[in-house]
């Protein structure tokens, strides 16, 4: 059995997307657990099992499953389609670097750049928004999407933050196009409903 802890909306919103375009939304049973979020509202759900009280949180059988690239990785697996080259292809090697250097550079360049932190050690490590940007062009220069002509679940996860925070979208009709293109899909359209109608229900529960 696979049980999603999720807030709404949150990053675990990411997996409902996934789930819908991989056709197994109705596979998952979803636990709506509290979070603490930015605005100081919310708190740590006791009955979210996540170590770190955060969502997302995949429990397959007993297994429990956090973070969202690995839950990504780990349901593309499970459930093998378009979304994600498997093993032997040639694009697994690129599909699996997209969905890594989202939660080991993308996402920390992207947090310490809203935070407004800069340090030479930071910049060392991580580089900054413009690498980042960099990175994405030269793949979406090849595009449309990251994999070259198909959407996949590397897209779902890298679009995101630029989906969440427009501040941050770089003045580039490169990247801003196709984070409209992933914004417009109907799975994507569609947990944004969702998340309206879980949100006040939670809050009420
Ligand atoms: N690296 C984790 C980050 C998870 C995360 O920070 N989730 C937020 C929701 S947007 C959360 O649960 N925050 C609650 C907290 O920090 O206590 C992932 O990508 O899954």
């Amino acid at each position: 059995m696979l049980t999603l802890y999720h807030a709404a909306p949150s990053r675990s919103s990411r997996i409902l997307t996934l789930a819908d375009e991989l056709g197994i939304t109705d596979q998952i049973t979803l636990k709506l657990v509290d979070i603490a979020r930015n605005d100081g509202k919310g708190g740590a759900d006791p009955a979210n099992p996540h170590p770190e009280g955060k969502v997302p949180l995949l429990d397959h059988d007993g297994a429990l499953i956090s973070e969202t690239a690995a839950i990504m990785l780990y349901l593309t697996d499970l459930f093998p389609s378009a979304l994600a080259p498997q093993q032997g292809d040639p694009q697994r090697g690129p599909f699996l670097t997209w969905l890594f250097w989202y939660g080991s550079v993308m996402e920390p360049v992207l947090i310490h750049s809203f935070a407004g932190l800069s340090h030479p050690i930071l910049t060392k490590t991580f580089r900054g928004t413009d690498a980042v940007e960099a990175r994405l062009r030269a793949a979406l220069q090849k595009g449309p999407w990251l994999l070259g002509d198909h959407f996949t679940a590397a897209d779902l996860l890298v679009h995101s933050p630029y989906a969440w925070f427009s501040e941050a979208m770089p003045d580039d009709p490169l990247i801003a196009d196709w984070v409209a293109r992933c914004i417009a899909r109907p799975a994507s359209v569609r947990t944004k409903a969702r998340d309206a109608k879980l949100a006040p229900q939670h809050a009420a529960a």
